[in-house]
């Protein structure tokens, strides 16, 4: 007994007296895994981990217990707590074969791990790999919560998910790995240092790259910009900033965000300082949805709701038009981005899920459009805020987040946070 208890008290990183004292009694009565405890407890026997950095994810069974939005919520920040310490990259999913699928299940449920009702096994996932490699199983018998009562999701969905992604048990008692069951504040949530050695062990660190494209041509004299002080800037170092538009313009790189713009040379990373549209472009004001160029034809064109300007340089030509001119169905009363593709000569536009490609040589929307983004652009799902291709790269920014695709792999090649764009 005294040798069984000073096991399992070095196993837990607990002082090893060999006697049932409160904190091993602590220990004891918190719920844990049913399955013995391995030797390897950090990563699992043969180390199994993704080939990829995007993956893919799908609740596919939800619980009575919590709301759809609530257990998504907590699905996603239980993966952004892996995401935010390894170079990994979570993409939902609402239909098909995704490499992490999620649900809540009742007893046997075709694994031949069953669920055992209330309390017990909580939860399991399935190492990464083939099939039902990386899947997460919620027992559907729990009290699931949001907050600090039961079970809450999102501290099981996160120790989950860590299995998923290749880590089994740590014996540090701080790390989210350990196997005891810790509520965890799911706002402000940083993974434990030892989870981060863990995953960064099998993945890497998440070294932020800042874009670097090729040296561009000399810049040619435009005409000045008035400057404006700037207003309350949104944080556009804020690891959650996002653009509502970004288009070149001539040789600069242009973001428009809010009442603010930024401008810079594309190979310059220095911080750059916003301006107010207002200033520069007094028709706009605010908040635009999309922006392209189209530098053979010496033109950019801004869109905001069911309207759109066309300008030279920083010119504003006339008064604005509306967007049925592009032939969209009249029922999309806005777009939420935009990309001109210099080889091709065309343009495409973002709505929602969904794009449409413009012909800008003949003047007309292509036929069999719109296409889901989902389906021609792997690796990129959910909205688009914004979209520039810079040296045959599109760029895709979504929330805080800036994918550069690469046409010819057909992949997303890089993701970096979309407020590196302008010098975060
Ligand atoms: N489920 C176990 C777990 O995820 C399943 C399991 C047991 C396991 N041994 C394993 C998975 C070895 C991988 C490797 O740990 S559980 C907790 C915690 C459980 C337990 O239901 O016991 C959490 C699920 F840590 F609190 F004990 C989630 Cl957070
Ligand atoms: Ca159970
Ligand atoms: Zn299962
Ligand atoms: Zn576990």
């Amino acid at each position: 007994m005294t040798k069984k208890v000073q096991q399992m008290q070095a196993f837990f990183g607990l002082q090893v007296t060999g006697k049932l004292d409160y904190s091993t009694m602590d220990v004891i009565r918190r719920p844990r895994c049913g399955v013995p405890d391995i030797a390897n407890y950090r990563l699992f026997p043969g180390e199994p981990k993704w080939k990829k950095s995007t993956l893919t994810y799908r609740v596919k069974k939800y619980t009575s217990s919590l709301s759809h939005s609530e257990v998504d919520k907590a699905v996603e920040m239980g993966l952004k707590a892996w995401s935010t310490a390894a170079p990994l990259n979570f993409v939902k999913t609402t239909s098909g074969e995704a490499d992490i699928m999620i649900s809540f299940e009742s007893g046997d449920h075709g694994d031949s791990y069953p669920f055992d009702g209330p309390r017990g096994t909580l939860a399991h996932a399935f190492a990464p790999g083939e099939g039902l490699g990386g899947d997460t199983h919620f027992d559907n018998a729990e009290k699931w919560t949001m907050g600090m009562n039961g079970f809450n999701l999102f501290t099981v969905a996160a120790h989950e998910f860590g299995h998923a992604l290749g880590l089994a048990h740590s014996t540090d008692p701080s790390a989210l790995m350990y196997p005891t069951y810790k509520y965890q504040h799911p706002f402000g949530f940083h993974l434990p240092k030892d989870d981060v050695k863990g995953i960064q062990s099998l993945y890497g660190k998440n070294i932020l790259k800042v874009f670097s494209p090729k040296p561009f041509l000399p810049q040619v004299p435009h005409q000045p910009v008035p400057k404006a002080p700037a207003p309350t800037n949104p944080d556009h170092c804020d690891s959650r900033f996002s653009f509502d538009a970004v288009t070149m313009l001539g040789r600069e790189l242009l973001f428009f965000k809010d009442r603010l713009f930024w401008r810079r040379q594309a190979q310059l990373k220095a911080s750059v300082q916003p301006l107010s549209i207002r200033s520069s472009f007094p028709q706009l004001m605010s908040n635009v949805d999309a922006a392209y160029e189209v530098p053979e034809k010496g033109v950019a064109y801004f869109f905001k709701g069911p309207h759109y300007w066309t300008t030279r340089g920083f010119q504003i030509q006339g008064p604005p038009r509306t967007i049925a001119d592009f032939g969209f169905p009249g029922n999309i009363l806005h777009i939420d981005a935009a990309v001109h593709l210099r080889d091709e000569k065309k343009t495409l536009f973002f709505v929602e899920d969904e794009y449409y490609s413009y012909d800008e040589v003949k003047r007309k929307m292509e036929k069999d459009f719109p296409k889901s983004i989902e389906d021609e652009f792997s690796g990129i799902n959910g909205r688009i805020d914004a979209a520039v291709e810079v040296n045959g790269f599109i760029y895709f920014f979504s929330g805080p987040k800036a994918y550069k695709y690469d046409r010819e792999k057909e992949d997303v090649v890089h993701i970096v946070k979309s407020s590196s764009w302008v010098g975060c």
